[in-house]
């Protein structure tokens, strides 16, 4: 496990985090709420809790970079796109969704952001995208977040070792929240989770950050890396889910859950912002998902027509 540096950042730094941060977990909420109002369709997988990795990881990208996420990919796509309007409506399953409505909570595309909910299934994706981006001399950077319970899937470990062998300038994101669905870590994985991407050659640091600060460094040297050396990187988040899996289907330990919660990342950040633009940020972040809401409400559904992006 890497000890993390203490950095300083500029007041209007943390400021933008929270509002990132805030605007994720206030969102989050907002869908499970209407999930359980009947409002939604098929499944949705909140990210409340793991706001500091998206967050954190992605605040070095522009758009011209490129990130695939997992099922569990709403907090990627809003700390890289900002855009609640698109994915709520998306999510809602409404015509003026980023996907026409027709992706729903996992399966998105929009500019150079792509999901997949085949758990592992992205991995060699992005891989391949970085290997473009290679080929062409672009210098986009290209992330795949990968949760720890998808590291049972063997594609994970064939792209880890192309991506070595061929030198291809990938960060491997490894959200580590101890649980795949309601099955904890020591039940499904043996051994230590960097040993895996080392076995490739692939340089790993796995740390335990308790803030965005710590995240935004730790990935800022990762990015470094890739940029130096022209090769994958690994990064390996230890983290905690607040929120259930997906929806109700919780069986973890409450006093488990409690002690993470106490280390919450957001609260933390919360305790450095003075307290009117904290009020102000949380205002604005509810107020512009009750108007998204209504607006996918009054929007049509996703209907037969084709596509066009
Ligand atoms: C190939 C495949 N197998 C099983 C599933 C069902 N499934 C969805 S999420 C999940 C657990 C994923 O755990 P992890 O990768 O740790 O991500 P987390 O949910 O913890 O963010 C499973 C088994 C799936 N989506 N794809
Ligand atoms: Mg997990």
């Amino acid at each position: 496990m890497t000890a993390l540096a203490t950095i300083e950042l500029a007041t209007t730094r943390l400021e933008q985090f929270y509002r990132q941060m805030f605007l994720i977990r206030a969102f989050e909420e907002r869908v499970l709420e209407l999930f359980s109002e009947g409002q939604l369709f098929g499944t949705t997988h909140a990210y409340i809790g793991q706001e500091a990795n998206a967050v954190g990881v992605l605040s070095h990208l522009g758009p011209e970079d490129i990130v695939f996420s997992n099922h569990r990919c709403h907090g990627h796509y809003l700390a890289y796109s900002d855009d609640v309007e698109g994915l709520l409506a998306e999510i809602m399953g409404r015509e003026i969704g980023m996907c026409g409505g027709k992706g729903g909570s996992q399966h998105i595309f929009a500019g150079n952001f792509y999901t997949n909910g085949v758990l592992g299934g992205i991995v060699p994706c992005a891989t391949g995208i970085a290997l473009a981006e290679k080929y062409k001399a672009s210098r986009a950077k290209v992330a795949v977040f990968i949760g720890d319970g998808s590291l049972g899937e063997g594609t994970i470990y064939e792209t880890f070792n192309l991506a070595a062998l061929w030198s291809i300038p990938i960060l491997f994101v490894i959200e580590n929240n101890f649980y795949a669905q309601s099955t904890p870590q020591r039940l499904q994985l043996s051994g230590q989770i960097a040993a895996r991407p080392q076995a490739f050659d692939i340089e790993t640091v796995h740390c335990r950050p308790d803030s965005v600060e710590e995240v935004y460094a730790v990935a800022g040297d990762a990015w470094a890396t890739i940029e130096e050396q022209g090769k994958p990187f690994c990064l390996v988040l230890d983290t905690y889910r607040f929120c259930p899996h997906s929806k109700g289907d919780d069986y973890r330990d409450v006093a488990e859950i409690e002690a993470w919660r106490s280390r919450d990342p957001l609260r933390r950040l919360a305790n450095q912002i003075d307290i009117d633009t904290r009020l102000r940020i949380e205002e604005q972040a509810h107020l512009r998902i009750a108007q998204a809401v209504s607006t996918a409400q009054a929007a049509a559904f996703a209907g037969a027509r084709a596509i066009s992006w």
